[in-house]
């Protein structure tokens, strides 16, 4: 068996130009595998401890202490190690920085190495990494995976912490749910996201895009962006609810000050009730399936009232409220708050816990969703981990720009080469 007998990072930069991880990890028969860590802009407060140096480099965003950090630290603790044994690895990787945040060495170091050497892993046994995944997954929960295709989530409109337009919710997704396959998946959101800036240029609106590859126009309000949408899914002839619907991420941590929910864009101050009562019109007057954080992550009255009027009729996601953290995942079970959990590998940082993760969610029926981040690199390890831990949503932004594209480009790839894995 092919041990690690190199580990080198370099700093490299992510769709937003902010530096970032590479990792490359070489085994001793030649083979070696690169992977690339995400970055979020409106994160959640409890996710894993992102290191960046702070100094004048970059506006402080540079990442070169957690490269030495890969490459003179953690580099020795996997060398001689067997690559296919991930739960090993990841949990060398943790014990070794010794916090429950990473903070020591910095979440993004873990992670670039917990990702480079899963990819490894499977060059040598010449699986699909996407399988390699499904047997890491049995080997950590004793669990077999039914593989699926993933039903993508796409932001086509972006509003938030990800574009500098009038608009508070973050992101504004269509989801093609009525699609056999992935290629008809992404043939309906191109159309309608090629429709969406037919229709905002003839209105003089901005056809720019935010950081997600959705449009970022400046418009009245959150419900003239759901009107726009409507209007370029009728366009591309397809009816709403029964081939598509539509997701929010509110990202409403961002918008709220301690005690109120403000609306810049439409200039409205919302308590939490009035928010659930606000998300719920517009449950009530749009085929909108699916709200992610509609609630700020420490608003624990707010989630739980959300989830009592919504719950039933709508998913709930939990992205900034959980940060991938099983723990925390587990006390919202217990209050029965939302029903569906985001999962991103670099809020926790490392790839056996956000299996751990899944896993826990799997069994207490909240739905898992893979999710890239806002700042992303080429890396299309996303699409593999979804495939191939059978979790049925991806959110991997807009049919636009190569850092989105990358992920659903790979999943066409997945999709032609193994005819047995399904979109269900
Ligand atoms: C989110 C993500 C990804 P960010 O809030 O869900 O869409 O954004 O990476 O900025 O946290
Ligand atoms: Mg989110």
């Amino acid at each position: 068996m092919s041990k690690i007998s190199k580990v080198r990072a370099i700093q490299v930069f992510d769709s937003r130009g902010v530096p970032t991880i590479s990792c490359k990890v070489s085994l001793d028969d030649g083979s070696s595998a690169l992977a690339m860590v995400p970055s979020g802009a409106s994160t959640g407060s409890k996710e894993a401890f992102e290191l960046r140096d702070g100094n004048k480099a970059y506006h402080g965003k540079g990442v070169l202490n957690a490269v030495s950090n890969v490459n003179e630290k953690l580099s020795p603790i996997v060398i001689g190690k067997d690559p296919s044994d991930q739960n090993e690895i990841d949990k060398a990787l943790i014990e070794f920085d010794g916090t429950s945040d990473k903070s020591v060495v910095g979440a993004n170091a873990i992670l670039a190495v917990s990702l480079a050497t899963a990819k490894v892993a499977s060059k040598i046994q010449r699986i699909p990494l996407y399988k390699h995944f499904s047997n890491i997954y049995k080997n950590i929960t004793g669990d077999l995976i039914n593989t699926a295709m993933p039903m993508p989530m796409f932001n086509i409109l972006n509003g938030g912490e990800h574009s500098n337009n009038n608009i508070d919710i973050q992101e504004f997704m269509i989801i093609p749910s009525g699609a056999k396959t992935f290629e008809e998946v992404m043939q309906w959101s191109v159309e309608i996201y090629q429709n969406l800036k037919k229709i905002l240029s003839s209105n003089n609106h901005s056809i720019a895009v935010g950081d997600e590859g959705g449009f970022a126009p400046n418009l009245k309000s959150n419900e003239e962006a759901i009107k726009l949408i409507i209007e370029a899914i009728k366009n591309s002839n397809l009816d709403l609810k029964k081939d598509i619907n539509i997701a929010l991420d509110c990202a409403a941590s961002e918008f709220f000050d301690g005690s109120n929910y403000f609306m810049k864009g439409e200039n409205q101050k919302l308590t939490s009730v009035e928010l659930v009562n606000y998300l719920e019109s517009l449950v009530e007057k749009y085929p909108i399936t699916s709200i992610e954080d509609g609630m700020d992550e420490n608003d624990d009255d707010g989630w739980k009232l959300l989830t009592s009027q919504l719950g039933n009729k709508c998913q709930l996601v939990g992205d900034d409220l959980f940060v991938t953290n099983k723990q925390l995942l587990k006390e919202g079970v217990q209050e029965n708050i939302a029903n569906s959990i985001l999962i991103k590998l670099n809020q926790i940082g490392s790839l056996t816990e956000t299996i751990e993760t899944i896993h826990l969610a799997k069994e207490s029926n909240y739905e898992p969703i893979i999710s890239h981040r806002s700042g992303e690199t080429e890396d299309t390890t996303i699409a593999d981990l979804a495939v191939g831990l059978g979790v049925k949503q991806i959110k991997a932004g807009a049919p636009c720009r190569s850092d989105r594209i990358a992920k659903y480009n790979r999943l066409l790839w997945i999709e032609k080469e193994s005819s047995d894995i399904l979109l269900k």
